[in-house]
């Protein structure tokens, strides 16, 4: 689809003319697609120079969770009208300075649920039962020397898991399979949910072994998981985050690990992906993924078709399918919208 001049207003219900921007890299058969149907030029860099000549004719931006569209991106577009996220995160946008605007917002929510669930146990065991450390010492040749060390029982243990919404509930569901008894913190008690609620993240890593971290990013959320949450979770307990590095102190995580005032940890995500604190690379008690949560051909396949469907829909007529919660999890701890 080839689109017209760029118009000064995207009121909803009309149709936007104008171009689409394509902030960061994205899945390789989303791109071309999105080449194909529609007018798009992908962000170069450094982009200053672009944006000051070009940013005029946008009228759309299409982004993932991780890279996202900045405040000083937003400001050198003045005729967007919608940021489209691949991915249900959105805490790289600046969403609060997007609907100062009026500009929608829209993500990838419930098709990677399951995907990050399944991510979620799998590294929840791995940590547990040390399986990649396990892999790592029968290829060293190590197991004709001798038995590798007893882990940890993963059936039956207490899961406390941080931001119960769509994610944080699918791995309830999951780890119920196993046994576990489930508790939960959230701003607020979830009104439906069969799970023990704590008033404080403390509280429940004090009464946990495994904490699972699901919380949306973001400031309201930054740090979130500290060294004295990490010490109530204690020596015998094991730390699994899904959702962002900004949600746990990675600091207070590595001195707690190598002063064994944990037992171990499994991460999906980190504070300045893709770089892993150099400290976390030798431990065995540490499982480290390159934040594949939901990079599956299947999840990936159907998080870029509603990706495309949003941005279709508001070109079409204005307004995208599925808007990110209003207000967004934001200020005071609000876990209860989850992540990824
Ligand atoms: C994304 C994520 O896949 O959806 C999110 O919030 O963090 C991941 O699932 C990734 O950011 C896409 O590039």
């Amino acid at each position: 689809m080839t689109l017209a001049q760029p118009s000064q207003t995207t009121t909803p219900g009309t149709s936007p003319a104008g171009r689409v921007l394509q902030v960061g890299p994205l899945l390789p058969s989303l791109e071309a697609e999105l080449h194909a149907r529609f007018d798009v030029v992908r962000l170069p860099r450094p982009a200053e120079r672009f944006l000051a000549v070009s940013g005029p004719e946008f009228v759309a931006a299409i982004t993932t969770a991780r890279v996202g569209v900045d405040a000083n991106t937003l400001a050198a577009l003045p005729n967007l009208g919608a940021v489209i996220h691949f991915g249900v995160g959105y805490d790289a946008t600046d969403v609060a300075g997007a609907r100062a605007r009026g500009i929608l917002v829209s993500n990838t929510p419930d098709v990677l649920t399951d995907c990050v669930a399944d991510t979620a146990v799998g590294a929840l065991i791995t940590v547990m039962r040390r399986l990649t450390a396990a892999d790592r010492f029968v290829r060293r040749g190590d197991w004709a020397r001798g038995e590798f060390p007893l882990s940890t029982k993963v059936s039956g243990k207490r899961v406390g898991i941080l931001g119960l919404g769509r994610i944080g509930r699918a791995v309830a569901r999951r780890l119920e399979g196993f046994g576990c008894t489930i508790a939960y913190h959230n701003r607020s008690p979830v009104t439906d949910a069969p799970y023990a609620y704590a008033n404080s993240l403390e509280s429940l890593a004090a009464g946990s072994d495994v904490l699972v971290v699901a919380a949306a990013g973001g400031a309201g959320t930054r740090g979130l998981v500290s060294q004295a949450v990490l010490d109530a979770l204690g020596p015998a307990g094991f730390l699994v985050n899904v959702a962002r590095g900004s949600v746990v102190d990675e600091r207070a995580l590595v001195r707690a690990l190598e002063e064994g005032r944990l037992a171990g940890a499994a991460l999906d995500v980190f504070a300045d992906e893709p770089h892993v604190p150099a400290e976390l690379l030798g431990r065995d008690d540490v499982v480290v993924l390159p934040h594949l949560a939901s990079a599956t051909h299947e999840t990936r396949a159907a998080m870029g078709r509603m990706a495309l469907d949003n941005l279709e829909r508001f070109l079409s007529t204005g307004e995208v399918l599925t808007p990110v919660p209003h207000p967004a999890p934001a200020s005071t701890h609000d876990t209860t919208e989850v992540v990824l």
